[in-house]
């Protein structure tokens, strides 16, 4: 046995090991990121182990701090953290590095990898996932933490990079993080002045120290990125910063110590080969001829950090039973909603979902929306979010349940704010500004840090904006909806700008994505229940701006049909459809009138309502062929949007009713004219369609 090694020394060897168990990895995968995790490793090492609270062996333990590795191309940096720290990450895996079905991904992936938070790879992401984390974290800090028990108490770090501070999500999410004041978020600033195909001088010059200090954070420097004292100085300091999120940028050079590729952005993205890691590795010190290569002693420091973070988690733990003791009921609803992703719902969240009375005049969607969401928020107290800058129009504020905002603002002109419960962290109604996509990853923050089941909101046409946040939510299974509201071209004078034509087909494109277009308020009602229930991913639901009628129900059949994705509305008079007609949302009613219409005409029709093409094919093909029988090939999908894949349902004998072009800015009535989406037109197009099929 070796003598022990000076402290320093040790820590070098343990830096050391970080670093080469990553390049190692690349090197063995022949693919990977080999630069990141040798500039980085100092950083990281020092904020996990002097500094991160957590427990390897409870990933899921609620009060631990949370990390992001926002620039998740480095994520065999997070692996080595991962294996050495002692979660279940064993050195095979490492050595399996972004092989088939390895636990050690391309980019760390939730759901794959235990200790991984969040999916990272797509720039910029982690960064705002890390400011809905906050966000959760403040939220239910200011909700159940009392006087001498402080239960939620935890940091979400991040470490981000050039790249990340490039795209705009990250923009969005920093200013709203200093304006929220965001104290207990902390990232690391991974400033090494070169990106995956140049130097920073060519792109990338603003003071970025300055950009920060300007949206309200607490930023530090730190000059020489291998000083641990220095790093663990600035993290100490930005916890001591209780009102200003902190950003530490820390100088640091790309694939540190290779003798040929440092601070080039060859030592980015490609394996620095095989003689450059034994070069660096000789650098370093490091023994050259080893691979996968862990001292005993630094295996040993490592055990000590994984054991200070099981005791945390057990202090915690009795804190938590003292906490139950003492407030029973918060008690009960803390254990809950610590479990509410998982699937574990209020008994009885349901019981006040409203019955809306049928009414020929009836109600938008997204009203009837507004209306489902106030009644399920008392019994839901997992429900928390907002919209982008569009409260009245999206109809999601939950009334009296206060604003997220920092307290002290009381003198802050508090239009728009949701009333009665006061401004502070404990409101339950989010305020992201004109800022969608930051919303989307802010909202996955929030799913993923646990605890809550958030919502957002805005008009269909701007899921643009946040389209790859709300692909990571579906690729993560997060329970998030979305409230997409003024749905079709229907929303009239605003115009093309903001009228949907290729946003359904293009949210439906999403893999794990629920897509809901409810018919009338009951099916919204419904779909708010899906969205509610949904355990593998988010929903999204897509709701009127104009009035639709509230359908009898006595007449037409019940609208929880809407949880199996499309069902008979009614069926032919005769109960021999000559043809079926299929419809989600609003044009829903034009199908019903048009069935009435045909039948005056001699033609037999079935009329669908198919809200979720997720759902229906989710159905048994019995189901799915009682719903859309194999034998009836004349069907006419009517909806107001792009046709595209339409097809699937209505076969190639089938026709669609949809819009390939952009919309106008007219009144709605005009605009439904003159895009055909008339009792006349749809009647027409049916006959035309029988016509074709008695040709054949
Ligand atoms: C949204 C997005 N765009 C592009 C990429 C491809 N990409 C991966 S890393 C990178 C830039 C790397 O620069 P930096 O963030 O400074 O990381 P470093 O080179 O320091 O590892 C790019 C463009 C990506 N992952 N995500």
């Amino acid at each position: 046995m070796n003598a022990p090694l000076p402290a320093a020394a040790l820590e070098q060897q343990c830096v050391n090991a970080v670093r080469f168990l990553a390049v190692d990895a690349v090197q063995k995968a022949n693919s990977g990121h080999p630069g990141l995790p040798l500039g980085a490793a100092p950083m990281a090492y020092t904020l996990w182990t002097r500094l991160m609270k957590f427990d390897p062996a409870q990933p899921h333990w609620f009060d631990r701090d949370r990390f992001v590795l926002s620039a998740g191309h480095g994520s065999a940096l997070l692996y080595s953290l991962l294996h050495l720290t002692g979660y279940d990450l064993t050195m095979e895996q490492l050595q399996q590095f972004r092989q088939w079905k390895s636990k050690t991904p391309g980019h760390p992936e939730r759901g794959v990898t235990p200790g991984v938070e969040v999916t990272t790879g797509p720039l910029g992401q982690g960064f705002a996932n890390g400011v809905g984390m906050a966000m959760a974290e403040a939220h239910l800090a200011a909700r159940f933490n009392k006087q001498g028990h402080t239960l939620i108490d935890h940091y979400t770090y991040a470490l981000v990079s050039d790249g990340d501070l490039m795209e705009g999500v990250a923009s969005e999410a920093a200013s709203l993080a200093g304006h929220l004041k965001l104290g207990k978020l902390i990232y690391l600033y991974d400033d090494n002045n070169v990106t995956l195909s140049a130097g920073t001088d060519i792109t990338f010059t603003e003071d970025r120290q300055a950009r920060f200090d300007a949206y309200g954070w607490h930023t530090q420097m730190v000059d020489d990125g291998n000083d641990l004292a220095a790093i663990e100085k600035a993290l100490r300091a930005a916890r001591d910063e209780t009102t200003r999120p902190s950003l530490i940028l820390v100088r640091t050079h790309l694939g540190f110590g290779s003798p040929n590729k440092q601070d080039s952005f060859e030592a980015h993205g490609s394996p620095l080969g095989a003689d450059e890691v034994k070069l660096t590795k000789r650098q370093l010190g490091w023994p050259e001829d080893q691979q996968f290569y862990v001292p005993d002693d630094v295996r040993a420091r490592f055990a000590e950090v994984a054991k200070r973070g099981a005791q945390s988690a057990a202090d915690w733990q009795q804190r938590y039973d003292a906490y139950k003791k003492q407030f029973p009921d918060l008690g009960i609803e803390l254990d809950q909603l610590m479990k509410v992703d998982g699937g574990h719902l209020p008994a009885g969240w349901d019981v006040d979902v409203p019955t809306f009375d049928a009414d020929p005049k009836g109600i938008a969607t997204r009203v009837a929306s507004g209306k489902v969401m106030n009644a399920i928020a008392a019994r839901l107290p997992a429900l928390v979010g907002g919209s982008a800058d569009l409260d009245p129009s999206t109809y999601t504020a939950l009334k009296n349940t206060g604003d997220f905002e920092p307290s002290g603002s009381d003198g802050l002109d508090q239009q728009g704010s949701n009333g009665g419960a006061g401004w502070s962290y404990a409101g339950r109604n989010l305020h992201f500004g004109v800022r969608e996509h930051a919303m989307g990853a802010i909202l996955n923050g929030i799913a993923a840090h646990g605890g809550l089941l958030p919502f957002g909101a805005t008009f269909l046409i701007f899921s643009d904006y946040m389209r790859p946040s709300i692909r990571l939510a579906a690729l993560m299974k997060l329970q998030v909806a979305y409230v997409f509201t003024h749905d079709s071209i229907a929303l009239g004078e605003d115009g093309e700008t903001h009228q949907p034509i290729e946003q359904l087909a293009s949210l439906r494109a999403i893999p794990g994505l629920t897509v809901i277009r409810p018919a009338d308020a009951n099916e919204t009602a419904a779909a708010w229940r899906v969205a509610v229930e949904s355990r593998h991913g988010p929903v999204a639901l897509a709701l009127t701006r104009q009035a639709v009628p509230t359908l009898d129900r006595h007449q037409f059949a019940p609208a929880d049909g809407l949880l199996r994705g499309a069902y008979v509305l009614a069926d032919a008079a005769n109960g021999k459809p000559d043809l079926i007609l299929i419809a989600s949302g609003s044009e829903v009613h034009l199908i019903v009138e048009a069935q009435q219409a045909l039948l005056q005409q001699n033609v037999q029709a079935r009329i669908v309502s198919m809200p979720s093409w997720e759902l229906f094919d989710q159905q048994s093909q019995d189901y799915r062929d009682s719903v859309l029988p194999p034998e009836i090939v004349a069907r006419l999908a009517v909806e107001m949007g792009s046709p595209q894949g339409w097809h699937k349902y209505v076969g190639t004998a089938g026709d669609v009713l949809g819009i390939d072009r952009y919309g106008a800015s007219a009144p709605a009535e005009v605009l439904l004219r003159e895009y055909g989406y008339t009792v006349e037109n749809v009647c027409a197009r049916a006959k035309a369609l029988l016509r074709a099929s008695a040709l054949r």
